[in-house]
């Protein structure tokens, strides 16, 4: 069994608490600014800025260190054709008649229907993929843990990180989205969780008036 190797906690810094309170209300104020955008402009973004939010989203606490996910991005436009039509298939599916009607109308006042023209107008989809299990080299499995966790995490922090480079994102979850292995070439242990759609808003985009919760509402302090 490998053994635990430990070193001093170096990276830690310990801030003043009158700085500690300014910069979590400055983060929050930063943070409520993001919306999810479906309207995209078709402007490129640099892959730099995709690699270091790719990096930062690797950060993510996960269950024993497996980092269980894997994150295909896609420019190619060919590719992205086919991710928008098979995804609108499932969609248009879900629209008109899969969906129960008490899902509809808890979608209707985000305006959404089976029509996806973002997956191919935004620069970059990424495709979230979690490693159910693990494969070596050699070809043995490997057990994962927290694998659903361990990926939300990761994707909630890649949304974060987008955010902070000036990006906006969707968090598209088109249902099944199986196709993803077969389009992108992805292996049999890899479960499709999420799609992101990526890049700077179209001129002139609208998003849903909607409002979030209180601190009251989503916390109870004890
Ligand atoms: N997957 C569909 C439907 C959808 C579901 C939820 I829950 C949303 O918050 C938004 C949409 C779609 O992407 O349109």
């Amino acid at each position: 069994m490998p053994e635990a190797n430990f070193h001093p906690l170096e990276s830690y810094e310990e801030l003043p608490v009158a700085e500690m309170k300014a910069r979590a209300k400055a983060f929050y104020e930063d943070l409520r600014r993001r919306r999810t955008v479906r309207d995209f402009s078709k402007r490129s973004v640099p892959r730099e800025v995709i690699e270091q939010c790719l990096l930062a989203a690797g950060t993510a606490p996960n269950g024993a260190n497996m980092q269980p996910w894997h994150f295909v991005v896609v420019s190619d436009p060919d590719l992205k054709r086919q991710v928008r039509f098979a995804a609108e298939k499932e969609e248009k599916e879900f629209y008109s008649g899969r969906a129960p009607q008490e899902w509809l109308d808890a979608l209707a006042p985000l305006g959404t229907d089976g029509n996806k023209p973002f997956l191919e107008a935004a620069p970059y989809l990424i495709a979230i993929f979690a490693e159910r299990y693990g494969v070596l080299p050699d070809g043995r499995q490997v057990k994962n843990y927290y694998v659903t966790e361990s990926v939300g995490i990761a994707t909630g922090m890649l949304v974060t990180a987008l955010h902070n480079a000036g990006l906006v994102s969707l968090t598209h979850t088109p249902s099944p989205m199986t196709f993803l292995n077969e389009i992108l070439g992805r292996p049999e242990n890899e479960r499709p969780f999420l799609l992101l759609v990526v890049g700077y808003p179209a001129d002139g985009a609208r998003v849903p008036e909607i409002s979030k919760k209180t601190i009251d509402e989503v916390a109870t302090f004890l």
